[in-house]
């Protein structure tokens, strides 16, 4: 009798236990997510360090979140590439295996193909009309594209405008691509517009950027001032010019399971701190990018200025580029875009 007493206790402590620790995903969260009213963990994940403007937006984010939840939510910030780069963060967002990250759009254009038109070359003529246009009809509808690929895009935030650095030689017009061994992100426009200007790109995850400029296995990058000073590329490149050949935004996205688990309430929530944190590191990033110049000159960096004739070299030369990529993002959006910052611009 007694052995039948532990027996039944010893099955029924299994089954108590077994329901408690129901998690649907890797990141613990349990509940069916209508509402279940249990606690949710948001893992989000960049690939910039701890110093940068995109984590102390993520902090914010994180606050705000945790704040207007009551703790109902909480978010876990990874920087630096601990939890992988871009690209593998936002398979990880497909997979349910982490909530956010907030990628490039370089990198975005291998899930929805017209992301790629915030990478054509001197597209956007100054942050205002990047700010106007981002806010407008044809970028709201990229970020809803993204729910093809079970990826939920909430705002864009500011990586901003790029500039050549490499520690062969000084760079102040085209001829001075010749040859060089270029990282770009991993998009086919970037490829082929370094190729056009006369330089040797390869396709890099930013994880493994500053080992590469190290061991000399590329020559040089581009990335905005702060990225450049923040994550101490001045150790490795010895040179740097105001190409500003492409304005960046972030896309902050998140996993469209775990984004439908949350109650009406909790969506609201965190798409409105999305949109709030992007401000906030709007406001940092730019002021971050206009005094690290000076400092990567004070830590040894030689700057060129590229003159207004020489960047319009650049822009017609990378014209073809242009030209033949119009048709593989897609002319409607690239129409839409040109059109909108038009109208931006008055
Ligand atoms: C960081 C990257 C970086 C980007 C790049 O994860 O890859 O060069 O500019 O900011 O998103």
């Amino acid at each position: 009798m007694r052995k039948l007493f532990v027996l039944v206790s010893a099955i029924l402590l299994i089954g108590i236990l077994a329901a408690c620790s129901g998690n649907d995903s890797a990141s613990g969260n349990s509940g069916d997510g209508e509402g279940s009213g249990e606690s949710k963990v948001i893992k989000a994940g960049i690939g910039l360090n701890q110093d940068h403007p995109q984590y102390k937006g993520l902090l914010k984010f994180k606050e705000i979140v945790e704040e207007k939840t009551d703790g109902a939510i909480t978010v876990d910030t990874y920087h630096s590439g601990q939890l992988g780069d871009d690209r593998s963060m936002m398979e990880a967002l497909q997979l349910g295996t982490q909530e956010v990250v907030i990628p490039s759009t370089a990198p975005v254009a291998n899930f929805v193909k017209e992301f790629s038109v915030f990478d054509i070359p001197f597209l956007f003529p100054n942050e205002e009309v990047a700010d106007k246009v981002l806010a407008g009809e044809t970028a709201q509808g990229l970020l809803d594209k993204l729910e093809e690929q079970n990826l939920v895009g909430l705002s864009y935030w500011e990586n901003g405008f790029r500039d050549l650095t490499n520690s062969k030689r000084a760079v102040a017009s085209m001829e001075d691509f010749e040859g060089l061994k270029i990282r770009t992100m991993e998009n086919d426009l970037h490829l082929d517009a370094f190729k056009e200007l006369g330089a040797n790109p390869t396709p890099m995850a930013f994880t493994e950027l500053f080992t590469a400029l190290q061991q000399g296995t590329v020559d040089g990058q581009e990335n905005p001032y702060a990225t450049i000073y923040l994550q101490k590329f001045y150790e490795v490149q010895d040179h740097v010019s105001n190409t500003h050949h492409i304005y960046s935004p972030f896309v902050f996205m998140m996993s469209k399971s775990f984004y439908d688990g949350l109650t009406e309430e909790q969506q609201t929530i965190v798409r409105e701190a999305a949109v709030e944190a992007g401000e906030h590191e709007r406001k940092l990033n730019r002021e971050a990018n206009e005094k690290y110049l000076k400092e990567l000159q004070e830590e040894g960096m030689t700057y060129t200025e590229i003159t207004p004739e020489a960047r319009q070299e650049m822009v017609e030369a990378v014209q073809p580029v242009i030209d033949e990529y119009k048709s593989k993002i897609g002319e409607e959006t690239v129409d839409a875009i040109y059109q909108e910052i038009e109208d931006a611009k008055e």
